[in-house]
């Protein structure tokens, strides 16, 4: 148990939590001891943790006000946190506390931890990353609340029928969350439609309709419980849920529109990754959260330091992707018409508080909205934001730019229908706008942001991701954790860079075998549950091949399955070669309506059915596909890897977290020169990852120039073969046709340059097959990659946004 000076609370014993268990069980379960079944318990436990995180809760709120420090606000439409009781009890220094007391009641904490539903209030890398920082941020003792939306039904549950994926609500909320708090005094009137009326010398917006936001608060501990911050999420409720007249004149349905009409704001997460949602709904989304954390913002301002002008001294505002990019014209609205700002002042104190974060550079991902809707629905912040614009655009001018270059940074797209720009508006609205790996940031400033760029050249900064070592090595991969803190002492668990103390033992041959141990332990964790859910047998002594993140064409799981393909072709052509036993792993979801995407999951699952009962390859090559991958299977999945699949096409994953992830639990690399994986190869060093492929100036040559992929492929042998098996129908007799498309996209166009990757692709995974039969040499490249990589650990990134952007620490 953590001590009292570290924890800066008390530290509690086993029996005294046990004690506090069995009150809680009572009073707030409702249940004695004989009756309490295993799910009362789970809460009773609960809520026994959450009290004594409350404690720790209060101290660093008060310590925030009493030194009037500033605070951080991160306004995220995703928190992806997963489940918090491991992590909680974990970073309370209470976990062998908590298994005592539960034992002495027969109960089993592990048990109790996966009843825990997976809060999945995201869609991948981005949310995620958001709840990684949300933890770091509480570490490293930073005031910060996280402000998102309470989603009812977050991420789809995925299930796979005959090969497909199905798409089910997910119900994380159905038996009552016991991590949050409502504030019902936090509520705010939220507006939409109407129009904007002359007021005394200004002007004010009288919205058509109203809903009210009420905020809803879980406590985010950091390691060692040092702080705990607010995660700050809104639900929304009618201002009149029920109308009586319209009941009593019969219309029983119509008398609850407004109550239907607020739900529908909260509850679902749009479930496309990476790409524009588009409808009218996501916009009231957006607006309904941003506006409602901006208020909150300016009203806590308000209240202790009285005046506005002084926001940016006390308050950062990071924008996670263009989502809450109406914050700019929101804070301004609320500047400008109600505390009565000049413009101009406003707009310094908008741009000195705001600050922006890019995570794609996909142009179909880049929001923009039409503005016919935009101007229905929020009038005043169109005129705000026409404003802006005018003052932009002339600015431009004055600096000598060419009607080309104003009409690219123009906030309004007058291209075909008109359309408003968020990604320009969040960049002129902010002092700082940041990309999340270094060649992600590089290609933001030659690309997309060119213009904008050459205006304002000192805006574009980087800050390359991170991901929380607690959960993602200490709690996933305890085994791991405890062979690191033998062999190097318990530094890094404060301080991941601390891990460079294994480099010097990388040919220790005692260490590698412990370490080897405990990944065989892991994979045959996960095997035991694959066999038991799936009923699919693995053979843990297999090389672990992974490939687990949301499905999409640029991250190229249709060209690791061609090379499935391949091999399969290849082990059966020459069954009296020594090949290397492999375990295909696949897992993420498709956005419902990305077409091409169900199909490839429908692939992936047509080729396992094939190869995994066919027993001519005779246990050398499984293929998995498993269904509903998410926060808590990528805990189970990541320990137990050996390769980490990281092969998007140059130059489209921006970063990439899953990458340092499994690096950091020991898997080796294969990928391409993209996001982070650039970073992860510089700081491995070559010789402990297997890079292949186009580099992102390259395919972006091929792109602008002739590339011819039928000529390729009709070149490849072994890329022409298993291209038609697939297309012919090899995997789905039942269907012969049902790949022909996919496939034939490859052919005549090939955007995301499976052809040409292909041959680099398939000699990369025979070299990480050579590299796998020589085992010290193996284990040596393991132990390379968790000492390089605690650079990765979101502490370092927090600390980066804290120095540089927010001016916190
Ligand atoms: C994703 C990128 C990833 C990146 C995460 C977190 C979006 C829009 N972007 O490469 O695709 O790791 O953001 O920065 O989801």
């Amino acid at each position: 148990m953590a001590s009292e000076s570290e924890l800066g609370i008390k530290p509690v014993t086993s029996s005294e939590l046990d004690q506090h268990i069995m009150r809680v069980l009572r009073n707030r379960v409702g249940k004695d001891e004989r009756a309490a079944k295993q799910h009362d318990w789970y809460r009773a436990a609960i809520y026994a943790l959450r009290d004594e995180i409350i404690d720790a809760w209060f101290k660093s709120t008060r310590r925030t006000y009493d030194a009037g420090g500033k605070r951080v606000y991160y306004l995220s439409m995703e928190f992806l946190i997963g489940r918090l009781l491991r992590d909680a009890l974990s970073n309370m220094g209470l976990t062998r506390e908590m298994e005592k007391a539960l034992a002495a009641h027969g109960l089993d904490l592990a048990e109790l931890e996966e009843m825990e539903p997976d809060a999945a209030l995201g869609n991948g890398g981005l949310g995620r990353l958001a709840a990684c920082f949300m933890e770091s941020l509480a570490t490293l003792d930073i005031p910060a609340y996280g402000y998102g939306i309470r989603y009812v039904n977050g991420m789809f549950r995925q299930r796979i029928e005959d090969g497909w994926q199905v798409e089910l609500p997910e119900t994380w909320l159905a038996h009552g969350n016991p991590w949050e708090f409502e504030r019902v005094e936090s509520t705010y009137l939220i507006g939409f439609g109407g129009e904007v009326v002359a007021h005394g010398d200004g002007v004010v917006w009288d919205p058509a309709e109203k809903v009210e936001a009420t905020a809803v608060d879980t406590p985010v501990v950091g390691w060692k419980g040092k702080r705990v911050n607010t995660l700050r999420l809104w639900t929304a409720n009618p201002v009149d849920p029920l109308k009586l007249d319209a009941f009593n004149a019969g219309d029983h349905l119509g008398a609850l529109s407004e109550q239907m009409r607020a739900e529908s704001l909260v509850r679902v997460l749009y479930p496309a990754d990476s790409s524009a949602a588009g409808q009218e709904l996501r916009l009231r989304q957006e607006y309904f959260f941003t506006a409602a954390s901006i208020q909150d913002i300016v009203r806590r301002h308000v209240q202790y330091a009285g005046d506005v002008r002084t926001l940016h001294e006390k308050a950062a505002i990071q924008l996670n992707d263009t989502h809450p990019s109406v914050a700019v014209a929101e804070l301004m609205r609320q500047l400008v018409d109600v505390h009565g700002l000049e413009f101009s002042e406003a707009w310094e104190v908008c741009k000195k508080t705001i600050s922006y974060t890019n995570h794609t550079l996909l142009p179909e991902a880049l929001e923009t909205w039409p503005l016919p809707l935009f101007e229905r629905l929020l009038p005043r912040h169109m005129q705000i934001i026409y404003a802006i614009n005018s003052r932009v655009l002339r600015e431009a001018r004055k600096t000598g730019c060419t009607d080309a270059q104003i009409a690219a940074i123009s906030l309004i797209d007058e291209s075909g229908e008109r359309r408003v720009r968020m990604a320009n508006l969040a960049f002129v609205g902010a002092h700082s706008v940041n990309g999340v790996a270094a060649l992600h940031t590089e290609l933001m400033k030659e690309t997309v942001f060119a213009d904008l760029h050459a205006l304002y050249p000192t805006r574009i900064n980087n800050k390359t991701n991170g991901v929380t070592p607690r959960r993602w090595l200490q709690q996933c991969n305890p085994g791991l954790t405890e062979v690191i803190k033998d062999a190097i002492g318990p530094a890094f668990l404060d301080d991941a860079a601390r891990l460079s103390d294994l480099q010097a033992m990388a040919e220790d041959a005692a260490l590698g075998e412990r370490i080897d141990e405990v990944k065989r332990a892991n994979k045959v964790a996960l095997a035991e549950h694959i066999r038991r859910t799936m009923g699919i047998r693995l053979d843990p002594g297999a090389l672990f091949d992974v490939q687990i993140k949301r499905i999409h064409e640029y991250k190229r799981q249709l060209l690791n399955l061609i090379e499935t393909v391949a091999l399969y072709d290849q082990i059966r052509s020459h069954p009296e070669r020594d090949w290397v036993p492999r375990v295909k792993i696949f897992g993420g979801k498709a956005a419902p309506s990305y077409h091409n995407a169900k199909l490839i999951i429908k692939l992936a699952n047509d080729i396992a059915r094939r190869v995994n009962s066919d027993p001519s390859v005779g246990g050398l090559l499984k293929v998995v596909y498993v269904p509903n991958y998410n926060v808590s299977y990528a805990e189970r999945i990541i320990p137990a890897a050996d390769l980490s699949e990281q092969i998007s096409t140059a130059g489209m994953e921006a970063s990439g977290t899953g990458n340092m992830k499994f690096a950091l639990n020991g898997a080796l690399t294969i990928g391409t020169l993209d996001g982070a994986n650039v970073e992860i190869k510089e700081r491995v060093g070559d010789d402990n990852i297997v890079i292949f492929g186009l580099t992102a100036e390259e395919v972006a040559a091929k792109r602008a120039g002739e590339y011819n992929p039928r000529e390729l492929i009709e070149q490849s042998r072994e890329l022409s073969q298993a291209l038609s098996a697939i297309a012919s129908g090899v995997f789905s007799p039942d269907d012969p046709n049902r790949y022909h498309s996919l496939i034939n996209g490859i052919y005549e166009n090939d955007w995301f340059m499976c052809a040409a990757d292909f041959d680099a692709y398939a000699a990369a995974q025979r070299e990480v097959d050579d590299r796998w039969e020589n085992k010290a040499g193996w284990r040596a490249s393991m132990i390379r990659n968790i000492a390089n990589v605690g650079w990765f650990s979101s502490d370092r990134t927090i600390g980066e946004y804290a120095k540089e952007i927010w001016k916190v620490l």
